[in-house]
């Protein structure tokens, strides 16, 4: 029995998600959009090159969210994108109206399914779709540190001119300009980044991913990155289908690891089968704590503007 795939925003990210899930045949897909027509015509498209890369995987598209029964997983990018000279929170107001309607859509119609949410302001976002919806907070789970990681990643790897197989990063924080690279994390086939890298050019590449989502918005001025954002969720996607247990940095629910309590935060985490499993508890260097404790503040500046 294939698992079922619920995509809500058939937008870019959405279209993304769908080809990725779809074509890797992690399970069914079904793409949810309020957009009448855009959800299944980019399903139709999709099902129809099938064959062509050999996935058997129903794709389809809906406007009712009845049709999202049943599902595993929830993959949520409902909203509006940022525009260049926009900053991530500027979203906040039209997308905390839509985040409520999705969240009682999805607690409604797929009351048992893990929840991955990337529609931002991230951290507000995916707090919004926990109050909502009421889901347990192990089947709640925002995707940014997988993103802002991969970005980290990227960056060494291209000053290395090594495999960027090779290279682990782990970003922490909100998702936002506040996020902290945890550069003792950054290693290339676990060779610490500072042995092979100037403290100078670490620091550029982190101050390169703290804004890398504001360089893709200002080079493409419609919208803002798509294809990165969904590779993100479908690796955080594929772990809990799988049961891998992966050690990913996601947006949970923290009830006072790090010494927070009651907001979303980008944290290590074990996701498997159960969602957010276990949270890891990670060292950092007096910088870096207090920088983790700027983004938090920052979280909880966005979070107290919300009215559930
Ligand atoms: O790392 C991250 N978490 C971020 C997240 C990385 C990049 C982009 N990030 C955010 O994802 C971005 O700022 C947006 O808030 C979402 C989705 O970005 P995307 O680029 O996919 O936006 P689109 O292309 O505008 O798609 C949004 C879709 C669009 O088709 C709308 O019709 C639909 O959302 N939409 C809705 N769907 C369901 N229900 C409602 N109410 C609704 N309103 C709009």
């Amino acid at each position: 029995m294939r698992k079922k795939i619920a995509l809500i925003g058939g937008g870019n990210i959405g279209g993304v998600l769908a080809q990725q899930a779809a074509y890797h045949e992690l399970g069914d897909v079904v793409i949810f959009d309020v957009v009448e027509g855009l959800p299944q015509g980019k399903a139709l498209d999709m099902a129809e090159g099938a064959p062509l890369l050999e996935a058997d995987s129903n794709i389809s598209g809906c406007n009712d969210y009845a049709d999202i029964a049943g599902s595993d997983i929830v993959i949520i990018t409902a909203g509006l994108a940022r525009k260049p000279g926009m900053s991530r929170d500027d979203l906040l107001a039209t997308n905390l109206k839509i985040m409520k309607q999705v969240a009682a859509g999805v607690r409604d119609n797929a009351p048992e399914a893990t929840v991955i949410v990337i529609s931002n302001p991230l951290d507000a976002m995916v707090y919004t779709f926990k109050q909502v919806s009421g889901f347990p907070k192990n089947r709640v789970v925002g995707m940014a540190g997988v993103l802002d990681s991969a970005r980290l990643r990227a960056f060494v790897a291209w000053e290395l001119d090594v495999s960027v197989q090779d290279v682990q990063a782990m970003v922490l924080g909100g998702h936002g300009d506040t996020m902290v690279p945890l550069v003792g994390y950054t290693t290339v086939n676990g060779i610490p980044v500072t042995q092979l890298l100037s403290a100078e050019k670490i620091e550029e590449l982190c101050q390169r991913t703290k804004v890398a989502g504001g360089e893709v918005v200002g080079l493409l001025k419609t919208g803002s990155a798509f294809v990165s954002p969904a590779l993100a969720a479908i690796e955080m996607a594929e772990a809990i289908i799988k049961d891998k247990k992966r050690v990913l940095p996601c947006a949970c629910l923290l009830e006072g690891e790090y010494g927070v309590d009651g907001l979303y935060v980008g944290v290590p985490c074990v996701l498997g089968a159960n969602g957010v499993e276990r949270i890891i508890e990670v060292e950092m260097t007096a910088d870096e704590r207090k920088q983790f404790d700027v983004s938090v503040d920052h979280v909880r500046t966005l979070v107290d503007q919300i009215e559930i």
